[in-house]
């Protein structure tokens, strides 16, 4: 009876526009009259998500009755972008979509657009755990993911005259996507104390008593596999008053006003996401969203476990947990807490069990994006948790003072608590003590953590605790999805689209550099995605852009180790050298389009200026009459996934220049290589991956070398520090005020000129000049070029991040996917 009963999905165009016109008028209470592109949106969205919600039941069916191993991986950040158009690919129906959608009178990419992109993420690792949902469910892995449901996501920027203004991304008007649980609901506690008390078998134990509670409200979101059945839940925590809590004293008395604050104070904590990628700034608020989204997340997850009766022993063979960086750290401390002070386990076990569960993923190696936490602050608002923290740590101290009893000065070193004024909890080493497993994310990422941050703990732990993941990107979303015309194109030759699950398929792209037809396709697919980018600029900018020009993009979040200021260096130098060039040498000259894109933190005030300098010599070079199509410099606002789509298409070069040694990985990089562009780099990161892959001849690289990085700023502090002759031109232009007012600009420049140059941009300015002419030459073989981007993706097939979850799931996760039965 329930097998005839149980919903179905749509299947047919027909139907499709039955639901889509059933959710339109009566789910939404609109006339058919009065449909817009945003109802259709609507209404398409939730004939999909319908159907995405039978799979999905079915599969958390599934993965209950399995009784096997599970993946949680918890992450602040979650960068999702749109759905729909995802979910339309992966059920296989966007073709039925677009016949129905163009039957009710409207483009499927118009309607595709309306959705509003969940953008509760920063940028590089809030997005790799969005291609990691994708890839554990592609791959059919029981896998979880928890986050916090922000209403305000990363603001979006506006370009107001040159300068960023942030306004709020209030994103949840309309999210079909999403399905509250109001009755699952967990209480969060913090401040109050704690005091011993003697349990019944006379046993001393600690009780954290008073402070406040606060509710934690699960809204679930489905994760599609691409063409599987499996449908993953991502739970998204959202705060409210607890009942218990809100105020009906203050209520009845009249103080209605007092009443209300103390809800909204509860709402705050899962308001807004902080805007700040790689910069830490220890605000009170950010820790209590860490505590509220562990504490509700282990609460789910222990539940779930103890469901299955089984001793605490084998909670690690039915669980791994995975900490996308160090902001889920307090949940190695609350499963601890749980384990002895609710479960009443010894310690010593406890603490076992606890390691054997985590792994963590670190993504950086810059002090400023290290987080700690201020000893004050954690009492005051955890006082159980700072104990906890503490006695791991003499634990640890101790078992380290055994190992190397002569070594005072390595306890001073490793010891999770930092003896500053005030004294600090260091989050990634309470991490790594937490830990069974502890990954970088590209090989010389993974490589320096080992001799830098964490080389006292490889000495205690041995090399076994410490390895290396290299990072991947979904190739359905950054293939299949932004480039569709490619995806076809590659499908044609490889006969089929196997490809999408399995890149390494790609390398049969290699067979076909001799075929005239397909390398023609090629570039005119490369050309229609410039067009359609030039076609955004011009809407977007006022600008024209030539879409015959190479187009050099750089697009990512602004920092100063990025080093966008060494891109628009270089694009000033360009613009120097035109403008000093006779009508000849001009002709000569191969056109560029310099591409900029990417949010700059609220509060990093050398970022904004950044943002400003290349607004201002766009003003200038665009309108240059010398200069015409030779030159045009543009800066896209509020860059995010969906824009992504368009831009990553679309690049003849794309810049990914960090400083050697900073950029943990890079995963734009891989999306611009997959998609045909060839990239300028340094040996940073993944981009020494890449180039291993697709060949030394198939990429630009310049700049010096990781290792001499410590040298080189030690010579700029003690030595004598020389300015590169070029790059001096480039600051006397802006000093007289070429690009106007100078000022604006003396902070950027005496960065470099005059406190140290941290980021090595004099260094590394000459071989970027002249790596930048060797693109130029190799862009006029436009043959050549060619083959270079169909070699490059045909050997690409590694950066899939199906093969980087596959990795994780066996060295790290040890668990198994969950294979459907096959349905006939
Ligand atoms: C502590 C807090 C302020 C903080 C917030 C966000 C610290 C860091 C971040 C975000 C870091 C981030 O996005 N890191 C990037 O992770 C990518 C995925 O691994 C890498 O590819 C990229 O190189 C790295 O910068």
């Amino acid at each position: 009876a329930w097998k005839k009963h149980s919903a179905q999905g749509f299947t047919t165009k027909e139907q499709f526009e039955d639901e889509t016109v059933r959710h339109v008028e009566t789910t939404l209470a609109r006339s058919l009259f009065n449909c817009d592109e945003l109802a259709a949106y609507s209404g398409a969205s939730l004939a999909f998500r319908d159907r995405l919600v039978i799979e999905w039941n079915k599969t958390q069916q599934r993965q209950t009755f399995a009784d096997q191993k599970r993946v949680y991986y918890l992450s602040l950040e979650f960068l999702m972008g749109r759905a729909l158009d995802n979910a339309m690919l992966n059920v296989g129906l966007k073709d039925v979509a677009r016949a129905g959608l163009k039957d009710l009178g409207f483009r499927i990419e118009d309607v595709i657009s309306q959705e509003h992109d969940a953008a509760l993420g920063n940028g590089g690792l809030g997005r790799l755990a969005a291609c990691f949902l994708d890839s554990m469910a592609t791959l059919n892995y029981p896998a979880w993911g928890y986050g916090l449901r922000y209403r305000y996501g990363i603001f979006k920027q506006e370009i107001v005259d040159g300068y960023q203004v942030e306004v709020p991304d209030y994103w949840l008007d309309f999210n079909p996507w999403e399905f509250p649980r109001h009755d699952i609901t967990v209480d969060i506690q913090f401040y109050g104390h704690v005091s011993r008390h003697q349990d019944e078998d006379g046993k001393n134990v600690a009780v954290w008593e008073g402070g406040e509670i606060v509710d934690a409200v699960a809204y679930d979101v489905p994760i599609p596999g691409f063409q599987t059945p499996t449908t993953n839940n991502l739970r998204l925590w959202s705060s409210k008053a607890s009942k218990g809590e809100f105020d009906f004293q203050k209520f009845n008395s009249g103080d209605y006003e007092a009443s209300v604050g103390d809800q909204q104070r509860a709402e705050t904590i899962s308001a807004v996401l902080y805007p700040n990628d790689n910069l830490e700034r220890g605000k009170e608020l950010r820790l209590k969203q860490q505590y509220f989204w562990c504490a509700a997340s282990l609460y789910d997850i222990v539940r779930r476990f103890k469901k299955s009766k089984k001793a605490w022993s084998a909670f690690p063979d039915m669980v791994a947990i995975q900490l996308n960086d160090t902001h889920p750290t307090l949940a190695i401390v609350e499963l601890q807490r749980i384990l002895v002070d609710l479960e009443g386990l010894d310690w010593v076990e406890a603490w076992g069990i606890v390691q054997n569960t985590f792994s963590y993923a670190n993504h950086t190696v810059m002090p400023e994006a290290l987080e700690k936490w201020s000893v004050p602050v954690m009492q005051n608002l955890l006082p159980r948790h700072l104990q906890i923290i503490y006695e791991v740590n003499s634990q640890f101290l101790q078992m380290v003072e055994k190992q190397f009893p002569k070594d005072r000065d390595m306890l001073r070193r490793v010891s999770i608590i930092e003896e500053s004024q005030p004294k600090m909890v260091r989050m990634a080493y309470l991490a790594t003590i937490g830990s069974h497993k502890v990954n970088g994310v590209a090989e010389l990422h993974s490589d320096l953590i080992k001799s830098t941050i964490f080389k006292d703990f490889v000495e205690i732990y041995g090399p076994d605790k410490f390895t290396n993941v290299t990072n991947g990107i979904t190739p359905r979303r950054w293939l299949h999805q932004a480039n569709p015309r490619l995806s076809e194109l590659i499908a044609s030759k490889l006969g089929g689209y196997e490809f999408l699950t399995d890149l390494t398929k790609l390398n049969k792209l290699e067979h076909f550099l001799d075929d005239k037809d397909f390398k023609k396709e090629w570039q005119e697919i490369k050309y229609a995605n410039k067009v359609r980018l030039a076609q955004h600029i011009v809407n977007t900018t006022g600008v024209r852009v030539n879409p015959k020009a190479l187009f050099d993009i750089q697009v990512k979040r602004i920092h100063e180790y990025k080093r966008q200021q060494l891109n628009i260096l270089g694009v000033i130098h360009r613009y120097l050298t035109i403008k000093a060039m006779s009508a000849e040498e001009r002709k000569k000259l191969a056109p560029r389009v310099s591409i900029f894109g990417g949010k700059a933190a609220p509060g990093y005030w050398m970022a904004k200026t950044v943002i400003h300098l290349v607004c201002s010599v766009g003003e200038v070079v665009n309108n240059d009459k010398d200069v015409g199509d030779l030159l045009k410099v543009v800066y896209i606002e509020d860059y995010n996934v969906s824009k992504a789509e368009i831009i990553t298409p679309a690049s003849d070069i794309s810049e990914h220049i960090s400083t050697a040694g900073t950029e943990a990985s890079g995963t734009s990089n891989m999306k611009f290589v997959l998609n045909g562009g060839l990239i300028i780099g340094t040996c940073d990161g993944a981009n020494i991956e890449i180039t291993r892959e697709v060949g030394e001849s198939n990429i630009f690289l310049f700049g010096n070398l990781a290792e001499d990085v410590e040298d080189l700023r030690h010579a700029h502090n003690y030595g004598s520090f020389k300015l590169d002759p070029d790059l001096a031109k480039v600051f006397d232009a802006i000093k007289d005020g070429a690009f106007g007012d100078a000022n604006r600009f003396t902070a950027l420049c005496s960065s470099i000129t005059d406190h140290g140059d941290y980021y090595l941009v004099s260094d590394d300015f000459n071989s970027y000049i002249k790596t930048h002419a060797l693109v130029d030459e190799a862009y006029k073989d436009q043959d050549a070029w060619l083959e270079k981007c169909i070699t490059s993706v045909s050997r690409m097939g590694f950066f899939s991040s199906d093969r980087c979850i596959q990795e994780y799931a066996e060295m790290i996760w040890n668990v198994e996917p969950l294979v459907p039965e096959q349905r006939n």
